[in-house]
């Protein structure tokens, strides 16, 4: 058996919470991750059928029955991640059921996985069945995004309209929009079940007033995604009380878009 301290994976986990939490996206216990591996390279690092304890999950992830995923811990701190992933991050295979979450590494002080691994694995089934490509659930805080949240509508037509104008590379990066949720309660199947919803449609879920979900199919697709959002919405906060005088048109928008061939939201334009 290899060392799994030394796995990709991990090293993956370990560098990309590192690098969120020194963007200010992840405040103490802020924000988690899930990415889905592939279970033949997990079997080079660890005996899968292993288990060290099994955790409910409260929900039914039969779409998922014996998948593995690596995931972030509740209440624990990003910032922590790169120098004691052993505690701060598990790998779990969900049961043949797909009621129980089977915990093989990690989380060694007798922790759990995020509050919001129900989301994100409810986001999981939903992007596999879109994109079976798809293997990382990401879930931040990023500044500009939430401080947006206060002084824009939320309403996600007008949102992502807003963002695209903000940056030309965005309409090219997040062609699809950016779904849309209120206010919610966190820690919820209910949050979840809306997350989930939403990401039929959308790589991208603003969680109202608390923060965003990125999807991927690897890390940096997810991360890409996130920062192009944030910087975004950092020029509009930084603009938004001065007069506009000008702006990015709704027939350049699709100009750019169909000169890079993405396929976009057309009934987010008017044109
Ligand atoms: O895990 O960000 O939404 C902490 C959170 C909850
Ligand atoms: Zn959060």
């Amino acid at each position: 058996m290899k060392d799994i301290l030394t796995a990709p994976f991990v090293e993956e986990m370990k560098r990309t919470t590192a690098n969120m939490y020194r963007l200010g996206w992840d405040e103490r216990n802020g924000g988690n991750i899930s990415m889905l591996l592939d279970t033949e390279e997990v079997a080079q690092y660890l005996d899968v059928d292993a288990v060290i304890r099994t955790i409910p999950l409260g929900f039914d992830a039969y779409p998922l029955a014996d998948r593995i995923f690596i995931v972030t811990g509740t209440g624990k701190y990003f910032k922590n991640v790169e120098f004691d992933p052993e505690n701060n991050l598990g790998i779990v295979r969900i049961s043949s059921n797909g009621l129980d979450a089977h915990l093989l590494w990690g989380f060694s002080d007798g922790g759990r996985f995020t509050s919001e691994f129900p989301a994100h694995l409810m986001s999981h089934i939903a992007r596999l069945d879109v994109d079976p490509e798809n293997r990382v659930i990401m879930h931040c805080h990023p500044t500009h995004t939430l401080a947006m949240n206060y002084v824009h509508e939320l309403d996600e037509r007008k949102f992502t309209h807003t963002l695209w104008e903000m940056c030309t590379e965005c309409i090219v990066v997040f062609p699809d929009g950016i779904g849309v949720l209120p206010w919610m309660l966190c820690g919820t199947n209910s949050i979840g079940e809306s997350t989930a919803c939403k990401m039929r449609e959308f790589r991208l879920v603003v969680w109202g007033m608390h923060g965003i979900y990125g999807a991927g199919r690897n890390m940096d697709e997810a991360f890409v995604l996130i920062e192009t959002v944030e910087k975004a919405a950092q020029i509009y906060m930084l603009t938004a009380h001065l007069p506009r005088i000008n702006t990015i048109k709704d027939n350049e928008l699709a100009e750019l878009a169909e000169f890079f061939g993405v396929n976009y939201r057309k009934d987010f334009l008017d044109l």
